[in-house]
């Protein structure tokens, strides 16, 4: 009986793990992604998250030509100089002042030049003016509320029902039937492409954070605190995008996927105004109810 519990928790497990490293790098078609780029982190949809990904690309070149040279002249000292080939150890390059400032020189320059993209990435990834749109995110045990601070609309985001059932021990439903199983939410968080939409990120209990590969955002929402994010969805993009809460939140912290919706700027205009005039009815009910009684 254990071992067959065992056994479907292991199935589960490698389910959900290979449905979130599909999901994860970014494709929001998992038959896309194979191979060596599920390694690799995705390129995304947004102008910043290319760039992330060339910064993250240039600096892995330069880690591997590094490591070329070091593990190079090493291997070759270690072959070429060893022992029973009559090697006798060079005791004039210890506190070689000469070589001393060359291998420190060589490495602060090398950072020297890595920091300097970086910087100017890092600089940009936090430029959260000239935004159009600004949506505040709430991170709570467990799922995300959504609002749209200028439109007076908000809503709750949590995990799917079909995955819900599913995910229990003994629910009797087998996860490969659940289609996106843990990575489906009820309420996708719907966006426009083309502008720039500013996030603010918070929580409501305890550390949560909010990650969507593709459009290269991963920001903590603390308690208290707002912290700010932005992307910019390529307006030749729109789709589905798949994310998932970063940071070990408790119990069910793999249970609060991300699911964000990328429509047309028409299309979005429209979907914001039905939600806004669907829950100004809904909150106008909701008052006039007790009224009534
Ligand atoms: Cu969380």
């Amino acid at each position: 009986m254990i071992r067959a519990n065992c056994a479907s928790a292991a199935a589960l497990l490698a389910t959900a793990t290979l449905a979130a490293t599909r999901a994860l790098a970014g494709d929001p078609d998992p038959t896309k992604v194979s191979g060596w780029r599920l390694l690799n982190m995705p390129q995304g949809v947004t102008d910043m998250s290319r760039k992330i990904y060339d910064l993250h690309m240039l600096i892995f070149w330069v880690c591997v030509a590094i490591a070329v040279v070091v593990f190079g002249a090493m291997i070759w000292s270690i072959v070429n100089y060893r022992k029973s080939k009559g090697a006798v150890a060079d005791t004039t390059m210890v506190h070689n002042t000469r070589v001393e400032i060359i291998w420190t020189a060589v490495p602060v320059v090398i950072l020297v030049a890595m920091a300097v993209p970086a910087a100017r990435t890092l600089v940009e990834l936090e430029d959260t003016t000239k935004t159009e749109l600004t949506i505040k995110i709430t991170g709570f045990q467990w799922g995300w509320n959504y609002e749209y601070l200028d439109q007076g609309v908000s809503f709750f985001s949590r995990l799917d029902r079909r995955s819900d059932a599913a995910r229990e021990l003994g629910s009797g439903i087998d996860p490969n039937t659940v289609e996106h199983y843990l990575l489906n939410v009820d309420n996708p968080l719907v966006v426009p492409v083309g502008t720039k939409v500013r996030l603010l990120v918070t929580a409501a209990d305890v550390i949560h954070s909010w990650w969507v590969p593709a459009f290269g955002v991963k920001k903590d929402a603390i308690p208290g605190f707002v912290n700010e994010a932005w992307f910019n969805i390529d307006t030749d993009k729109p789709g589905l995008y798949r994310g998932q809460c970063a940071e070990l939140c408790g119990r069910d912290h793999g249970f609060m996927p991300i699911v964000v919706d990328a429509r047309s700027k028409d299309d979005f205009a429209t979907w914001l105004k039905e939600k806004a005039t669907q829950q100004k009815q809904a909150a106008a009910g909701g008052a006039a109810a007790p009224a009534a009684d």
